[in-house]
């Protein structure tokens, strides 16, 4: 990622990232920009170049070359407080981009393409000979008229197979929950990501399985309105430690009937060797080629845990971006609402600490988030279906709902970036997976 310093212009932290993303770059970077005038550019040429004018705008580099950017690589040229590699500094003449402005359109135009220029020098690329000197003139005009795109992917498989994991680790930011326990997911969860100009935006669905209740019927609807309609890709995620069985082969070729681009991941590979792996791939095989162009786009065997290839699946599916602009504002990760994802993480906490002891975990319902106060003080209903369910939450001596209470804390503090005062209450609510308003409480 790009981070600008100084007099960051609209749009700059935009073209940066765009060039980031154009030119493959890995890591963290910085750059200083300086808006001057005439007098002060004559000035720094003149100290710095021993020019006796004012150009239209200056690079001055800190690497002298460039691979990728971390702090090891870079000691002397990593920024702490930024975590970034500090690229150079670019000074722009903000008289000449007044003069220039109607020779190249508008002065948002030419300050944006002095910027993109200026941003290239200290990358490496100059325009000493004509043939660098062409290549970079086609760099910039790609950054320039490059147009936002984006892609709806929806992320199915069975119950606990990766899928908030794989969302997570893509976008991320935790924006889904997970445990070891099948059914984490129980609602459609929007993560966000979004570099340079391609916006992915991940619906990450409950794993499938066949409903019981009114609970598991609105799980199953949010997987069958994201893979009918929503999606423009679906990615299938199977868990290499389970194989691939009749069902998952029988899913894929139901899915290929359908225009939306399918992928298949096959995740926890750090979990299992070669061995076990292969015959997943050879499965699947068939799938990969066809007359039709009805085929399985690319198996990508990835681990959340090591990151293995998530770089490649990000790669395919920014691919599968179309023009139109992005969905979502650039900074956003996730649509769903701080009390949304406040409840989530207390759910996830009581999943982790309960283990099998309440089999169908709990509801949680957000009842106050009051930010006026500092630290900000929270409430939340801890949702039950028995008397005994609650002796288990609450624990002896209440040790259970302050282990969980004080774990989502923390998250929630990192979700929020400020202190919090949280308080849960243990209910019993006999059926409540059946109960309409209950769900809607919880924002189901
Ligand atoms: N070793 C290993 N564990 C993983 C990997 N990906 C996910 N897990 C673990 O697998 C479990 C399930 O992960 P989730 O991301 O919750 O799975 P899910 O498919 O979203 O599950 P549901 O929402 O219940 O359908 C968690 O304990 C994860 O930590 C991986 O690549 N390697
Ligand atoms: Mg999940």
């Amino acid at each position: 990622m790009f981070k600008l310093t100084g007099d960051v212009r609209d749009g700059f932290s935009r073209l940066a990232n765009i060039a980031y993303d154009l030119l493959d770059l890995k890591g963290n970077v910085s750059v200083d920009v300086e808006i001057i005038d005439d007098e002060k550019m004559r000035e720094l040429n003149f100290n710095t170049r021993e020019v006796d004018f004012a150009t239209d705008v200056l690079s001055f580099p800190a690497l002298s070359e460039i691979k990728e950017f971390t702090q090891k690589n870079y000691p002397d040229d990593y920024d702490g407080l930024q975590r970034a590699v500090v690229l150079g500094e670019i000074a722009i003449n903000e008289d000449a981009v007044a003069r220039q402005a109607e020779e190249y359109g508008t002065g948002e135009r030419e300050i944006n393409y002095l910027f993109v220029h200026g941003l290239l020098h200290l990358l490496g690329y100059d325009h000493i000979e004509e043939n660098d000197k062409k290549q970079m003139r086609a760099l910039e005009e790609q950054i320039l008229a490059a147009q936002d795109k984006s892609v709806v992917v929806a992320v199915v498989g069975r119950p606990n197979a990766g899928k908030s994991s794989l969302v997570n680790a893509i976008v991320g930011e935790k924006v889904s929950i997970v445990s070891p326990k099948p059914q984490t997911t129980r609602d459609r969860i929007t993560g966000i990501y979004t570099a340079g100009n391609k916006q992915i935006v991940f619906l990450d669905t409950p794993g499938m399985f066949k409903p019981r209740s009114k609970l598991d019927e609105h799980m199953d609807k949010s997987v069958k309105s994201s893979l009918g309609g929503d999606a423009d890709v679906v990615v299938v995620v199977l868990d290499c430690t389970k194989g691939i069985t009749a069902d998952d082969v029988k899913f894929i070729e139901e899915r290929l009937k359908f225009r939306a681009p399918l992928y298949v991941v096959v995740n926890k590979t750090d979990l299992k060797g070669y061995d076990a792996i292969y015959p997943i791939l050879e499965k699947l095989n068939p799938y990969m080629s066809g007359k039709d162009g009805r085929v399985v786009r690319d198996v990508i065997p990835t681990s959340c845990r090591t990151g293995r290839n998530i770089d490649v699946l990000i790669n395919a599916l920014k691919a599968e971006c179309k023009e139109g602009g992005f969905l979502f504002p650039p900074d956003e990760y996730t649509d769903r609402p701080v009390k949304f994802m406040i409840g989530e993480i207390v759910r996830e906490k009581a999943l982790l600490f309960l283990q099998d002891e309440i089999p169908h975990g709990v509801g949680v319902a957000v009842m106050k988030v009051d930010e006026g106060k500092s630290p900000v003080h929270i409430t939340a209903d801890v949702i039950v279906d028995k008397q005994s369910h609650k002796r288990i939450v609450i624990g002896d001596d209440a040790a259970m709902i302050k282990r969980i209470g004080s774990s989502a804390r923390r998250d929630i503090e990192n979700l929020l970036g400020e202190q919090v005062y949280l308080e849960l209450f243990v209910k019993v609510r006999p059926g409540w997976r059946d109960r309409q308003n209950i769900l809607r409480d919880i924002g189901y």
